[in-house]
């Protein structure tokens, strides 16, 4: 019974070691952040992007009572049209520190990814 109980044990601390021992520090290989434009403007504003890793910027548009019918990323050459409830994916490497706007086709509505 007792060497029942040691096998068990062993092979529960076997089953847990990795995933206590994993390095929470590593860089993930990808980083996403999901912006919705509603009627409020985007959602949220000011995202956090960390630097030199590969970044997925999905947009949604959830309102027809803007004027946000495309997304534009100046700072990497990205103009994309942005239709009422469909998921728009952009990737790109931020690779320097800074606050890059991104704004609607005619410059009116604004937010900010903070790439730290
Ligand atoms: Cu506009």
């Amino acid at each position: 019974m007792r060497k029942t109980i040691s096998y068990a044990v062993s092979v529960i601390l076997l089953i847990l070691f990795p995933l206590v021992t994993r390095d929470t520090t590593a860089k993930p290989r990808l980083q996403s952040v999901k912006i919705q434009m509603t009627e409020r403007g985007y959602e949220p504003g000011s995202p956090r992007l960390r630097r030199g890793i590969p970044a997925r910027v999905t947009f949604v548009r959830i309102t027809d009572a803007t004027c946000a019918k495309e997304i534009v990323l100046p700072d990497f050459d990205i103009r994309r049209a942005l239709p009422l409830n469909q998921a728009v994916v952009v990737n790109f490497t931020p690779k320097k520190r800074g606050a890059y706007s991104f704004v609607c086709g005619m410059n009116m509505m604004s937010g900010q990814l903070i790439v730290q």
